[in-house]
């Protein structure tokens, strides 16, 4: 059997090559181990201009995997990485539409990366490789190897969600994009729905249908074992002292504009308003690393989230009390999975998300004998394996705060009913799962 050839835009970094901590690496961790592989992509560095042509892929062996990176030049950075993948594609697949900011180079600029990641890759190919390619960043990638005469089988699975083409033919030159991904031979969405705009619009360009659903699961075992060991942890240990006994309510998202982070800070400030009996007694924390922080979009946003949190802070706070804990640094991840047993509800509102590993991590970490309650939009692709969570719509504050009551007040026998049928969920289709159905379905024989 034949490598498997991972091509993603990010790598994991040398410190996390050997015990992956989050992402796809974790992900793709049984898969990786299973024979020889190979892991290509951006080395995370910048490089002049001047040293354009002498870049070469720089290689290092961890066990049974070879990471192969290459360097980015300034304007490739600029144009590939923030402007097109970032200020547009993500936007776009994310249904924000208005926040694309088109110039026709960046889409030059991103069509040559994708072909100069080809051109560099394909030297290190095997005519056995099975390619697993990810995410919007390389869209076009396959159809790049092909005219280099690549004949291998590739994959494609997509991480964040597809909008319906009446949406995505916003996108200028979204045909030639939809025409290029025919070179795959699997493309996976997460969700069934996802699956379905994507091959509409691939209807809709005249071509066939060939995009499928592989939700993408985590190690809940793992998690789970990272969360009962945060009890003896002693920061797990401050944070539930500072509790003195009240309900922890957590939210743990990357700063994006996708999670619905203001929106769910006046969610917040509904309950607090709506449902005084609450006040100065639950906790919020939030932890929001912040992501991107150079783009503009996520500075003002990142202004927007200081400024509600400090309202809300000011009008409702007490002497005692801090209705909401904002961090903006990230956490590492055993102490996260103990913060997450230690809370009684998750505030998961995502305005869209792919799928949302967060959701399913607060799972995972929950005591089952008495877990805490997962609230979930609606429009997460978790929504569709996790019906048992209380779902709502994360645009309405009112929904939200009812949600936040509703999961404080929760009996005991519901909660313990929900959890279960949602640890279930968790437990099926988990991150290995997700890895073997994709590379099943890409290993199969298919006609020409
Ligand atoms: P993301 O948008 O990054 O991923 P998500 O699925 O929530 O979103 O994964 C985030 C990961 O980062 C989780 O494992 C979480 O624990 C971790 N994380 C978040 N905040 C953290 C913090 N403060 N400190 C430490 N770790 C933190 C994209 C898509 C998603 C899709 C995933 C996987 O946008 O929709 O679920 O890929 O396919």
């Amino acid at each position: 059997m034949g490598r498997l050839v991972v091509v993603s835009n990010r790598v994991p970094s040398s410190s996390d090559r050997h015990h992956p901590a989050g992402g796809l690496a974790v992900a793709l961790q049984d898969a990786l181990r299973r024979g020889e592989s190979l892991w290509f992509g951006w080395s995370g560095k910048q490089v002049a201009e001047e040293e354009k042509h002498s870049r070469t892929v720089s290689q290092e062996q961890v066990e049974n995997v070879t990471y192969a990176t290459i360097d980015l030049t300034h304007s490739e950075f600029d144009g590939f990485y923030q402007k097109y993948s970032n200020g547009i594609l993500w936007p776009l697949c994310h249904y924000r539409a208005g926040l694309m900011d088109f110039i026709r180079r960046d889409r030059e600029i991103y069509l040559d990366v994708n072909k100069f990641y080809a051109r560099k890759l394909r030297d290190l190919l095997r005519p056995d490789d099975i390619i697993w390619v990810h995410d919007y960043h390389l869209f076009p990638f396959a159809q790049a190897l092909r005219n280099l005469g690549v004949k291998n089988k590739i994959g494609f699975f997509l991480h964040i969600p597809f909008p319906p083409w009446s949406l995505m033919k916003s996108l200028p030159s979204a045909v030639s994009l939809l025409k290029n991904m025919q070179a795959y031979d699997v493309i996976g969405l997460q969700t069934e729905d996802d699956a379905r705009n994507m091959n509409d619009g691939f209807m809709q360009c005249g071509f066939g249908p060939r995009a499928q659903a592989f939700p993408i699961g985590i190690d809940p075992d793992n998690f789970a074992r990272q969360a009962e060991a945060g009890e003896h942890d002693a920061e797990v240990h401050r944070l539930k002292a500072s509790l003195r006994g009240r309900p922890l309510v957590i939210g743990v998202d990357r700063l994006d504009y996708s999670k619905g982070l203001p929106e769910r800070f006046l969610g917040y400030e509904a309950f607090l308003k709506r449902f005084p009996e609450h006040k100065g007694k639950v906790m919020y924390l939030q932890i929001t690393p912040v992501s991107r922080g150079n783009v503009a979009d996520y500075k003002a946003l990142k202004r927007d989230l200081d400024e509600t949190a400090g309202r809300i802070n000011g009008m409702y706070g007490d002497f005692d009390w801090t209705p909401i804990r904002y961090l903006t640094q990230s956490v590492p991840r055993h102490l996260l999975a103990g913060f997450y047993r230690l809370a009684d509800a998750a505030l998961v509102t995502p305005l869209r998300d792919g799928m949302n590993l967060v959701a399913k991590e607060f799972v995972a970490a929950q005591k089952e004998h008495n877990p805490g309650s997962l609230i979930l939009s609606r429009f997460a692709g978790a929504a569709a394996e996790m019906e048992d969570a209380l779902l709502v719509n994360p645009h309405d504050p009112e929904e939200i705060s009812d949600a936040l009551h509703r999961a404080l007040i929760m009996p005991k026998a519901e909660r313990l009913a929900r959890g279960k049928k949602l640890r279930e969920s968790v437990w099926r289709v988990t991150a290995s799962s997700w890895a073997r159905d994709f590379l099943e379905e890409l290993s199969k024989d298919r006609p020409e």
